[in-house]
């Protein structure tokens, strides 16, 4: 195995070092390293403005809002309002995975758009949005639209909250709108905020019905990416727990608005929906925990920490049996495959919290994380909230409405009282509390957020990972320097990789890609032996 260089501070000067002087003073302050277990903390710079000119990984705040938080429900018609190369490139494209179940109504294999064009912009794009409206309405009957902006309806200002009223009252459906243009944020941060407002305001709890079940719980930042909300079900299901809304894999506008009947919220994707964890709190008294299902151990924490929260034995006892049982299934795999994986390196730059969850995959099968970062992640998520209780230091969520969000102890009881909290949290529930990326990581890893292209090269070049974890826009470039790339968005075509059965196929699939001979068969023949035909010229 060959060394690895561990000197992070050297191997930053290096990435800035032929950068001009006020982007490296920019760069290095996100730039640091890791630290050991129960250091201090330092500070990194995140959600920031990307610097204009360097290639970034982020996506805009509509990604954000419509392709991210709101696109994977799959009986409300999401309707961008805007030219359709956003609405076509936001289709499908995320691996979202459904299942049309009984009532069989799913739009997800659809794309609705206004398809602006430039007349739309010169005069205005305000009639065909309602006309787009009444078609989606005429064609499929769903129970709820969602209008989306993008850039340039902003520009030419469309009052889309007003056609989304009067077509609301026209059609006698939900219809609600939301301003997340391209532009507004600094990356698809800023739309997932706008998306957890305009769902908490107009679709969360406005249906009081009973919802069956002794453990109702709500999975908060769960997209089913290649079918992992179907495992977590399977394991939820198997231990007792009542699922009664995903936020939002395979939802259905009817587990949103019951949403509130949930007697606790697990928060999966802290950085997509921790806002709605914080305003049903604050409304409908429902405690929160971070959950994470990414790693088969930290599974059966997560699981753990959910039965204890109901302090029922029974359900204590059932949940410990299916750890038990699947744990044996998992450590038959690591026991096969581990000793091929271990001391291998790799890299993971990615997202808002996957850069972080999937290292737990990668530890399992003794794998060394040399660096990550996230794309667009906050500050509270590298550094944890443990360190940052504060959510409102968020540079793009300035241009965001905060909404007002008032308790109503009178219909919605807290589920627990301060005294319940504080004994549950000395048992190590730790309610709203959630480790960042930055510690533990080890003072020899390197975290970089939003790391841009020409950094990507570099580190490459210099650490040489055996598998390098990002998206679309760096996959085949660094497949082209000879390092296989694992997306850890869509899983490529894999997946599901969450839960138990999840770590199972991603031991198999990282095995397959850190042990294949190809990756050395990709030097051209001309590139090592020379020219292969030689000629003379007379
Ligand atoms: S599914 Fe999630 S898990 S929601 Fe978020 S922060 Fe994106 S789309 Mo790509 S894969 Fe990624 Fe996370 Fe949460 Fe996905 S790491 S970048 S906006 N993300
Ligand atoms: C987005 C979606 C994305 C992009 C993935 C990628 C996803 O940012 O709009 O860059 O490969 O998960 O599909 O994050």
């Amino acid at each position: 195995m060959s060394t690895k260089p561990t000197n992070v501070e050297e191997i930053k000067k290096e990435l800035i070092a032929k950068m001009p002087t006020k982007v490296a003073r920019k760069r290095a302050k996100s730039i640091l390293p890791g630290t050991e277990v129960g250091e201090p903390i330092p500070e990194i710079q995140s959600n920031v403005r990307t610097i204009p000119g360097v290639i970034t990984q982020r996506g805009c705040t509509y990604a954000g809002c419509k392709g991210v938080v709101l696109g994977p429900s799959r009986d409300i018609v999401n309707l961008t309002h805007g030219p359709i190369g956003c609405g076509f490139y936001s289709w499908l494209t995320r691996r979202n995975q459904t299942d049309a179940g009984p009532d069989g109504e799913n739009f997800i294999p659809y794309a609705f758009s206004t398809d602006m064009t430039e007349h739309d912009i010169v005069f205005g794009g305000e009639k065909k949005l309602r006309a787009a409206i009444q078609e989606a309405y005429d064609n499929f009957h769903p129970k709820a639209i969602s209008i989306f902006s993008t850039c340039p309806v902003g520009l030419i200002g469309d009052d889309i909250h007003a056609v989304a009223r009067t077509m609301q009252e026209e059609l006698g459906i939900t219809i609600f709108a939301n301003s997340c243009e391209g532009y507004k944020g600094v990356s698809q941060s800023a739309g997932h905020h706008i998306a957890n407002n305009q769902i908490m305001k107009h679709v969360i709890g406005t249906k009081d019905v009973e919802v069956e079940g002794k453990f109702k719980v709500n999975m908060l930042g769960e997209y089913n990416i290649g079918g992992d909300a179907f495992e977590i079900e399977r394991i939820l299901e198997k231990c007792g727990f009542t699922l009664v809304a995903t936020f939002s894999g395979n939802s259905t506008v009817e587990d949103f608005r019951k949403a509130h009947a949930a007697d606790l919220n697990t928060v999966m994707c802290h950085r997509s929906l921790n806002y709605v964890a914080e305003m049903m709190e604050t409304k409908y008294g429902i405690p929160w925990i971070k959950v994470n299902f990414i790693g088969a151990e930290a599974s059966a924490k997560s699981l753990r920490r959910m039965a204890a929260y109901f302090e029922d034995q029974e359900l204590i006892d059932r949940t410990e049996a299916v750890i038990a049982e699947e744990l044996e299934k998992v450590k038959t795999v690591v026991d096969e495959i581990k000793p091929r994986t271990d001391g291998k390196t790799a890299m993971l730059f990615v997202g808002g919290s996957r850069a972080h969850h999937y290292q737990e995959l990668f530890k399992e099968l003794g794998m060394k994380i040399l660096g990550a970062g996230y794309e667009f992640a906050h500050r509270d998520d590298y550094e944890g909230r443990h360190v940052l209780p504060t959510i409102k230091i968020d540079a793009d969520s300035r241009n965001i409405e905060e909404l007002e969000i008032h308790p109503d102890p009178e219909r919605f009881k807290p589920r627990k009282t301060e005294e319940e909290l504080a004994r549950l949290n000395e048992k190590g529930l730790d309610f709203k509390g959630y480790e960042g990326m930055i510690g533990g990581m080890g003072k020899d890893a390197m975290v970089i957020d939003d790391i841009n292209h020409y950094e990507t090269e570099k580190l490459l070049e210099i650490y040489k990972p055996d598998i390098f974890c990002a998206g679309i826009k760096e996959k085949y470039i660094v497949q082209k320097m000879g390092i296989p790339l694992k997306q850890l968005h869509n899983y490529d075509m894999g997946g599901p990789y969450a839960g138990f059965n999840g770590a199972i196929n991603w031991y198999r699939d990282i095995d397959r890609m850190v042990n294949t001979k190809v990756w050395n068969l990709i030097k051209a023949p001309w590139q090592t032996d020379g020219p292969e035909l030689e000629a003379t010229y007379v």
